[in-house]
């Protein structure tokens, strides 16, 4: 166990405070506890309002030289920063596995996820570009360009303690900015162990110290980042309610938010579907990391005509689930994060059924020899009606509920009808329901996909979702924008001074 623990340098006690490799000593502690066996794995030394302050300001004087540095410059380190992560790629995953209950597998593909978005950043640092346009007045020239925005505030969740930090970073850095980072206060010693290989290649290329900077803390950092006129862009994974606050705080100032927020992810079955694709994408969706991604399947709203089937299926295919230690082969589900997910768990379980909710496959807290933590329980399957306000709310947990429909207008209808709109998915090989589903009065989401689930995003697209899920939008595609300034310039090479708009002023 400890193996990885030693290669990554994470050690019993370590600071949590860094702007590259210098790392800040403080006196406020805390521990990150694995879900796995309920041990803790090491301390974490908080920042204090005043390693805040020192931070921001470091991250300053890094930002006045990094945006000077070509992009492609720019590009070649992040490509570095990538083989930084391939190198340690098994070390980092079995780090997040361990550290939050998530599958070694799916430990390993958020590594590469940091990898893949890397890679992206170094080729788009010879891709960023502005439009020309024509200008209405005679020798005139008239074009856009995007400058380098400043510090970027991140603030990032336990379930993908480094794969969502890397889309912000990668990006921001390649576009001339610098980070500050507040990771969860669940996962604090992955995002160290991200920040140590960072910093490593950082140093080697001399890139200025504070062009990553970590500051692990609790809610009153994530507030201070929010309201500070110095940060013009914060960028926030996690809670519908988290986002709203950061949003009012961010808008308070007139600063940018880019948010990442809840989901309430639902796949439609459709008769035509492929139901073996149709099972597996369902199963993945809804105990993938437990249930516990934004992109996790909560939702599967199935024809009539195929409903009995797929249920049994269904029904058929969770009893064959292997719920252990998330670090050993096999295992299709580990633990929930902590003891309070297990409550939220537990709450939305007896909710669902007051309202109304039959299980097919009953929830519960694993106990006994392996599940020790505490935080083992059982995915389970809830036969609802659409409507139940519990349907509605985002539970992060492995509760799938199921619900039948008759017309595709209907199923689309259940699947807008709730106030998230991050990601969603129908089976089916017919293409008039598909490409209604993808239409404009299809799905509301920011991710819709067919014939494949809810979860498990490429980072080549643009990863974000409508309504309540926050409508920002980061990793791939144009999400870059997001993280510079644009400026449009107009250049007159002539001997006259015409004005815009046929507008005469002699002097
Ligand atoms: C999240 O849960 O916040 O699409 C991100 C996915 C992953 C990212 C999820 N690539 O499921």
């Amino acid at each position: 166990m400890q193996d990885f623990l030693n290669t990554l340098k994470i050690n019993e006690t370590n600071s949590g405070v860094s702007t590259g490799s210098h790392w800040f000593s403080s006196s406020i502690n805390t521990s990150s506890a694995s879900p796995v066996d309920g041990k803790t794995i090491g301390t974490v030394q908080l920042a204090s309002g005043s390693d805040y302050e020192t931070i921001i300001q470091e991250a300053q004087k890094a930002f006045a030289i990094w945006r000077s540095v070509p992009a492609p410059k720019r590009g070649d380190v992040i490509r570095q920063v990538g083989d930084g992560f391939r190198r340690y790629k098994k070390e980092l995953g079995s780090l997040i596995s361990y550290e939050t209950g998530k599958s070694l597998q799916e430990g390993l593909g958020e590594v590469q996820e940091v990898i893949d978005i890397c890679d992206f950043a170094s080729g788009l640092s010879r891709q960023i570009s502005g439009l020309t346009m024509h200008s209405e007045r005679p020798l005139h020239r008239m074009y856009e360009q995007y400058h380098p925005l400043g510090i970027v505030g991140i603030i990032t969740a336990f379930n993908f303690p480094a794969a969502v930090w890397a889309w912000n970073s990668a990006l921001a850095w390649v576009c001339g900015d610098v980070t500050v980072w507040k990771p969860s206060p669940k996962a604090p010693l992955t995002a160290i162990a991200c920040q140590k290989i960072t910093a490593e290649i950082f140093t080697l290329n001399q890139v200025p110290e504070a062009v990553s900077s970590l500051l692990c803390g609790n809610n009153d950092i994530g507030e201070l980042l929010s309201r500070d006129t110095r940060i013009p862009l914060v960028s926030a994974t996690g809670s519908t309610a988290m986002g709203r606050k950061v949003a009012v705080a961010v808008a308070q100032r007139l600063g940018r938010s880019l948010l990442e927020l809840g989901g309430n992810n639902a796949i439609i079955i459709t008769p035509d579907a492929d139901l073996q694709l149709a099972l597996t994408a369902s199963v993945f969706g809804a105990v993938g990391t437990a249930g516990q991604r934004c992109t996790s399947t909560r939702r599967l709203i199935i024809h009539s005509s195929i409903y009995d089937t797929f249920k049994n299926q269904l029904v058929k295919a969770y009893h064959q689930l292997k719920i252990g230690n998330p670090l050993e082969h096999g295992i299709h589900m580990g633990p929930l994060i902590d003891k309070a997910a297990v409550e939220g768990y537990l709450t939305a379980i007896d909710r669902c059924k007051e309202e109304g909710g039959a299980f097919l496959v009953e929830g519960g807290l694993l106990e006994g020899y392996g599940y020790e933590s505490g935080c083992y329980v059982k995915p389970c399957i809830a036969e609802v009606n659409p409507d139940l306000p519990i349907v509605r709310e985002e539970t992060f947990a492995p509760i799938l509920y199921i619900m039948k429909y008759e017309t595709i207008e209907e199923a689309i209808a259940i699947q807008n009808g709730v106030s998230q709109g991050l990601s969603s998915a129908i089976m089916s090989t017919n293409l008039r329901e598909t490409e209604l589903f993808l239409s404009s009065v299809g799905s509301d989401c920011g991710i819709a996909n067919v014939n494949i689930g809810t979860s498990g995003a490429e980072i080549g697209g643009a990863f974000g979702g409508e309504k309540d899920s926050g409508g920002g939008r980061e990793s791939g595609s144009d999400s870059w924008k997001a993280y510079m300034r644009r400026q449009t310039n107009t250049i007159n090479f002539g001997n006259q001074l015409p004005l815009a708009q046929g507008i005469k002023f002699d002097l």
